[in-house]
């Protein structure tokens, strides 16, 4: 698993610490989780006594624009490069999502298809499934060779305006471009969205999907906090960013996938696509809320505290009564039980289905990661669901084997 390099670390407070939206210097907190191993960097066995990469995870409210990010603090090759342990087809929910998102009707059925940061290619078989000529761009070795291997033509690499432009010489022009939860990863949004508006000329389109701020808010999502998220997106921040590089947000949807999303549709900002009433009502309804005032979001900094307490207190509840385990590996579930505070000594094992995560330790918490199949045997009294956005589907595995555990997950207040 890659572990961070200390050397990827600019210190914070310096006046490099500018938003990546505009420009502006960041000196406004959102909330401070203190510090933090990278989430999906599952230790080795053989790791767990050696040094571990801690990073402040203290993401800042732009007093300008209102995007609220983390400054970039992490490499993305040290994040995103080598082994990466998410492979999103280990949820059928969002399997699920993917087919249906594939199959809308209102799509152009057929056509060239690029997906940004594909991952396992899990979104990109399902619109092979409706005749789309379908390729991925993924720079996390392990998953492009995953998706490969799977059927879906991946080129393995970091998107931005050089491989853009190289796909452009060689003649290639998406009809649709779509870039499911990768806006927030990256940190630099000149050159990713630089790289997007080329693909776009003369009449493309593109599907950003992305966990609204707003639902972060309203949920206490603290947990979806981590050094891969460098930006928090509200569909106010996404719309200026975009506008910022010439492209234009011609439709939204909300989504409930990832605790409260949306797919943010936007063409070149000289295409002659119209904007739907949606955007503008959105656009609207985020300001009455007050999303566009940095003293509000700023509010937000002592959820984490409280949910800690109360959180802790239900643990330590449901521990009395009996061992607890686990459930889903997720990066959530790291940033939730190193915040916490919470080890083996709380959770003796957490189970997760994918096998590059299988045997492997929760950074920092150093909670070991069992199958599916070692969970029969731990008879717990409670199970911890750690990805609360699968609850459903997990919660259904558990009962199948274990009828009377408990239950628990975010949110604890
Ligand atoms: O932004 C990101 C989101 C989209 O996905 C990425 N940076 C990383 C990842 O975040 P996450 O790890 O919090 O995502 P999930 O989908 O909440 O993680 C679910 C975890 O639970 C996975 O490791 C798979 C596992 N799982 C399982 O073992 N059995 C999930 C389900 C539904 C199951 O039935």
């Amino acid at each position: 698993m890659a572990a961070g390099r200390l050397r990827d670390v600019i210190v914070e407070g310096s006046p490099a610490i500018r938003c990546r939206n505009c420009g502006s210097p960041l000196g406004l907190v959102f909330c401070d989780l203190g510090m933090q191993p990278l989430a999906n960097a599952y230790l080795a066995e053989d790791q767990l006594g050696l040094p571990e990469a801690y990073y402040p995870l203290r993401p800042m409210v732009c007093e300008e624009c209102c995007l609220v990010q983390l400054p970039r603090l992490v490499a993305p090759d040290t994040l995103f490069a080598q082994d990466y342990a998410y492979f999103s087809g280990q949820s059928e929910q969002w399997v699920e999502h993917c087919r249906e998102f594939a199959s809308e009707k209102d799509r152009l059925t057929g056509g060239n298809l690029l997906e940004i940061a594909s991952n396992d290619g899990t979104l990109l078989r399902e619109f092979a499934r409706n005749k789309w000529q379908i390729l991925g761009v993924e720079p996390a070795e392990n998953v492009s060779w995953f998706a490969q291997l799977h059927g879906a033509p991946t080129l393995t690499a970091f998107f931005g305006i050089e491989l853009a432009g190289r796909l452009r010489a060689s003649n290639y022009a998406p009809h649709l471009v779509v870039a499911t939860n990768v806006m927030a990863h990256v940190p630099d949004l000149d050159d990713f969205l630089g790289g997007v508006r080329i693909m776009l000329e003369p009449t493309g389109l593109v599907a950003f999907e992305f966990p609204l701020l707003g639902e972060l808010i309203k949920g206490g999502h603290w947990d979806t906090i981590y050094h891969e998220h460098f930006s928090y997106f509200s569909v106010t921040t996404a719309v200026d960013a975009l506008e910022r590089r010439g492209m234009r947000v011609v439709d939204l949807k909300p989504l409930d996938v990832h605790g409260g999303s949306v797919r943010v549709t936007a063409c070149a900002d000289r295409a002659g696509y119209a904007r739907q009433p949606i955007v503008d009502t959105w656009l609207q309804a985020e300001q009455d809320r007050g999303m566009t005032d940095p003293a509000y979001l700023a509010e937000f900094a002592e959820s984490p505290a409280v949910e800690k307490v109360a959180a802790l207190e239900a643990l330590t509840k449901a521990r009395r009564d009996g061992p607890i385990v686990g459930y889903g590996a997720a990066a959530k579930g790291s940033t939730f039980l190193n915040f916490c505070g919470v080890g083996p000594e709380m959770i003796s094992a957490v189970v997760d289905s994918t096998p590059a995560k299988q045997g492997h330790y929760i950074p920092g918490a150093h909670i070991p990661i069992i199958r599916p199949e070692e969970f029969e045997r731990t008879s717990p009294s409670s199970v911890l669901v750690l990805p609360w956005n699968w609850a459903d589907e997990i919660s259904a595995k558990v009962w199948k084997v274990a009828p009377d555990a408990q239950i628990l997950h975010r949110p604890f207040a």
